[in-house]
């Protein structure tokens, strides 16, 4: 089906409501149409060739165009399109890629319950980890600690376990029995106090000790955390907070959940953002990765901790998903998670693409506009500033995020702006050649960016 860019717009407009966007700002101004994508590049309904620097939402992680994927769905759609997990039954790509992910997950992860995205998959979390001490006998463990600026999806469980304000402002959220505590963010919380990453780090750990002792440990089921966070601005936490967030939960008995919807499948150059930051979680929220991007599929691997007393003392666990273990998702995420082994991805990401892209992060850290640059695997953030000596921020409402991110659009680069932080997380296939071009454009973005600000005299 071809149309002309302006006539997809004024489809799109009349009938499609987008995730997270203002519908009338959208609808004047058009919707950029995007028709195709190979490798690392996508393409605009007007030909405009794009380095997709995002993984289309940090998802496509083998890149884009892969044919054992598709040949993984299209065998699987002509086989078996459908078939459910409900009434003892069971699908034998679902079965197989629950064996691999114990597989590539670190020891004491055997189980997998299979939801259709990483929102399903935390309401899973928040369902099993009160269902788990239940069992137990210790049901007044009911609430579930997170953080501000923590994203953990958009149903109604995922939004409240999630600390963005705007997505707690808008349906009585949240729920009851989540509480959320600072993030470990140094430049917003130990940078001002003149502590140390590794000092700060210690102490926002102790943040959430003070609050389970706030709140009666015999009342807390679950601490839950993005290894970094994603959506919140690729927050790399300093190298002292997760050691000593599994002490603290490991003192007073409460489970440890890592939301590995962005950081697992090699994002960060190991399989698990968790074990990239050195903590060993009860449970593991994944998705995206799992099938880079080609078709829905989340889920929750479990420790043996819980599925343990899920399967012996458990009794029916009323709680699952048409979708949950859909054969067609299972065989993508079984190709998928082949391909990230066959290519090495994990390896070439801690070894080689990972270091080399903070090395380029490093040169992009003395541009006169980045107060800091930061990397972890192929996860990137730059810090914009009004004054690099100081550190001191840009007015908030110059948004300079979205001016540089207006200036990536124009440019042929999908680089996302999160307030002053600009990220980026490329596909893992992403070569150093091509990480050479991204940075380029990047440099290029920023320099434009300058020239705004000196022009209209935003830097004095
Ligand atoms: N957990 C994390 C850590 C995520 O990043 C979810 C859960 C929810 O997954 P689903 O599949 O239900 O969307 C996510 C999703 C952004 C952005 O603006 C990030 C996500 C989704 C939409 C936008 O960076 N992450």
């Amino acid at each position: 089906m071809t149309r002309s860019t302006q006539e997809w717009q004024a489809a799109d407009a009349a009938h499609f409501l987008h995730p997270f966007t203002d519908f009338q700002g959208l609808a004047r101004k058009g919707s950029r149409v995007i028709t195709r994508a190979e490798g690392i590049y996508i393409w605009d309904s007007e030909g405009h060739k794009i380095l997709d620097a995002m993984s289309g939402l940090w998802c496509v992680n083998v890149g884009y165009g892969q044919q054992a994927l598709i040949d993984a769905a299209t065998r699987q759609l002509r086989e078996l399109p459908f078939y459910n997990a409900f009434f003892q039954t069971a699908t034998p790509p679902a079965i197989a890629l629950a064996e691999l992910l114990a597989e590539v997950a670190p020891a004491g992860f055997e189980h997998v319950f299979f939801a259709g995205s990483g929102s399903e998959g935390n309401d899973t979390v928040v369902r099993m980890v009160r269902r788990y001490w239940d069992l137990l006998g210790q049901p007044g463990r009911q609430i579930i600690i997170s953080r501000h600026n923590a994203y953990h999806g958009s149903t109604m469980a995922g939004a409240s376990l999630g600390g963005m304000s705007g997505m707690h402002a808008q349906g009585g959220l949240p729920i009851p029995g989540i509480e959320h505590i600072q993030q470990p963010y140094w430049w917003e919380h130990g940078r001002p106090q003149g502590l140390t990453r590794e000092a700060f780090g210690l102490m926002a750990a102790h943040w959430l000790e003070e609050r389970i002792l706030a709140l009666g440990p015999e009342n807390v089921a679950a601490f839950i955390g993005e290894p970094i966070q994603g959506a919140g601005g690729v927050i790399i936490p300093p190298s002292t907070y997760w050691p000593e967030v599994q002490r603290i939960c490991d003192r007073h008995g409460i489970l440890l959940v890592s939301d590995e919807v962005i950081c697992g499948f090699g994002r960060t150059g190991r399989w698990f953002g968790c074990e990239t930051q050195g903590f060993r979680p009860d449970l593991m929220t994944f998705a995206k990765g799992v099938t880079s991007g080609y078709i829905p599929l989340g889920g929750v691997l479990v420790g043996e901790r819980i599925a343990r007393v899920l399967i012996e003392k458990g009794g029916e666990f009323n709680h699952g998903y048409t979708y949950s273990g859909h054969p067609v998702a299972c065989a993508v995420g079984l190709a998928n998670l082949g391909l990230i082994r066959e290519l090495g991805l994990v390896e070439r990401v801690r070894d080689d693409v990972g270091p080399y892209l903070a090395e380029a992060y490093a040169s992009l850290g003395a541009h006169p506009l980045v107060g800091d640059a930061e990397t972890c695997g192929l996860m990137g953030a730059l810090l914009l500033v009004k004054d690099k000596s100081t550190g001191e921020a840009f007015p908030e409402a110059l948004e300079i995020g979205m001016v540089c991110r207006g200036h990536c659009f124009r440019e042929g680069l999908i680089m996302r702006a999160v307030g002053d932080r600009m990220i980026v997380a490329p596909p893992l296939v992403i070569t150093r050649a091509q990480i050479d071009e991204m940075v380029a454009l990047i440099r290029r973005c920023l320099d434009l960016t300058l020239a705004d600000a000196q022009r209209e005299g935003w830097l004095c």
